[in-house]
């Protein structure tokens, strides 16, 4: 049987690795090589450097690291580390064209397929459980996801397509849901292919809070902006204060007003609104102050976790806020199977034993924290993961959005980007301090 569940592990990689070369190629055989090449916006690299960025990870963790390979082409992975030019700089580099970038990503992919069949799944902290292999699977999903963003910043026409979610539910659920005082245990020690900023487990005591049920929606959002929210340096920190001036803030990004009614640009489409779908594209700043308007919060990624994960019935947490089974299309907008958020309260088989809702999927969520580590961290596989990101300059985001692969998204998973951030799939919900509950 340790055979059998070792060719299993072979199948869900092999699947993995599959599903996110699927997702790329949809992603860059849908325009011309002319906007795989193009700078779209400062903030991203040109598709095609992550399309080779993704072969040479591949190529440096799979065949050089684990498999012992000598590099295919070292001349090229300066030009691909991450860490040795900006974004806004790769437009200008010697980067390889479209045709060859494809072609070296395809050829690293043939050569992993052949390490795997002939790799163990144990014996090395790499290869255990595959843990390579599930980095680079997410890795490449994470990719993915930043490659949709630039495609929302495209300028030109639609290039990609996806099925409206289903609507919402048509009762109203009660605003908000109580989680009770008490310990709860944060983080993993036990999901296989977790990152090492999720590890390890260690409890946590988290005082009574409540949380909304759901994200805030467009309409509750818009009520912010019509109350002068915008203009009331009231609600926002002295930093956020500065930016909101500085940037000329006034809505949401990708948001224009047209005479009473306000639109939006969603991959090359201009619409209406919708005010029932969770507000997208708000920085930590603009989330932040919503809550002060309203009287609340953002909840601390502790809360958010407890929400999301702890089961008062057993005790214990749960790998997702439905229990522990992997993310089925009842519990979570995910995959990008839609390519925008559903109607908030939707998936009630993905509720959390407290009653909160689209806690996984929809949209990533901004939470009060920092990005630190967790007491007992270690960096693993490379401190270039999250350890050089560690600090107050990043805030957390939790849970995941429609253009989050299930293989990247756990109740553990941590995001972290800057707080002034608008063009990640970014919006929040808001929480209460309880006293006496
Ligand atoms: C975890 C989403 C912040 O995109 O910068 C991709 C993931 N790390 N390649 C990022 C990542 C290296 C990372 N985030
Ligand atoms: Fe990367």
């Amino acid at each position: 049987s340790g055979t059998q569940s070792a060719e299993a592990l072979r199948d869900r990689i092999a699947a993995e690795l599959l599903a996110a070369r699927d997702r790329t190629a949809g992603l860059t055989d849908c325009v011309e090589d002319e906007d795989l090449t193009a700078q779209h916006s400062p903030l991203m690299s040109p598709l095609v450097w992550d399309l080779a960025h993704i072969g040479n990870q591949e190529e440096l963790w799979l065949l050089r690291n684990v498999g012992g390979r000598d590099p295919m082409h070292p001349e090229i992975d300066p030009l691909y580390d991450a860490f040795e030019h900006p974004r806004s700089e790769r437009p200008s580099l010697p980067l390889l064209p479209p045709g060859q970038a494809r072609a070296y990503a395809h050829e690293v992919r043939g050569r992993v397929l052949d390490l795997l069949a002939a790799s163990p799944l144990e014996g090395t902290p790499l290869l255990r459980d595959g843990f390579a292999f599930g980095l680079i699977a997410q890795h490449e999903q994470q990719h993915d996801e930043t490659m949709l963003i630039t495609h929302q910043l495209r300028r030109s026409g639609a290039a990609l397509f996806a099925p409206a979610p289903p609507a919402g539910p048509s009762a109203e659920l009660p605003a908000e849901v109580l989680v009770p005082a008490g310990p709860f245990t944060m983080g993993t020690d036990t999901e296989p292919w977790a990152l090492d900023n999720e590890r390890p487990a260690h409890q946590v005591d988290v005082p009574a809070f409540r949380l909304d049920t759901t994200p805030v929606s467009n309409a509750a959002y818009q009520r912010f902006i019509a109350d002068g929210g915008y203009r009331d340096s009231r609600w926002w920190t002295p930093e956020g204060w500065e930016y909101r001036c500085r940037a000329e803030l006034t809505a949401p990004l990708f948001w224009s007003r047209d005479g009473g009614q306000w639109l939006r640009r969603r991959f090359g489409t201009v619409e209406p609104v919708p005010g029932d779908e969770p507000v997208l594209h708000v920085s930590w700043y603009e989330a932040d102050a919503y809550a002060r308007w309203a009287g609340r919060r953002l909840p601390t990624e502790a809360e958010w976790e407890k929400a999301a994960r702890h089961d008062p019935g057993s005790g214990r947490s749960r790998r997702y806020p439905w229990g522990d089974a992997e993310p089925g299309p009842e519990h979570a907008n995910l995959a990008q199977r839609h390519l925008q958020p559903s109607p908030v309260g939707s998936y009630p088989a993905g509720e959390s034993p407290y009653g909160a809702r689209q806690l996984m999927g929809d949209v990533w969520e901004w939470t009060a924290s920092d990005f630190h580590p967790y007491p007992g961290f270690r960096a693993w596989p490379y401190r270039e993961y999250s350890e050089v990101f560690f600090g107050p300059e990043y805030k957390v985001l939790r849970g995941g959005c429609f253009a989050v692969a299930p293989v990247a998204c756990r109740g553990t998973f941590r995001n972290w980007d800057y707080p002034v951030r608008r063009q990640i799939f970014a919006g929040f919900r808001t929480a209460r301090t309880v006293d006496g509950d």
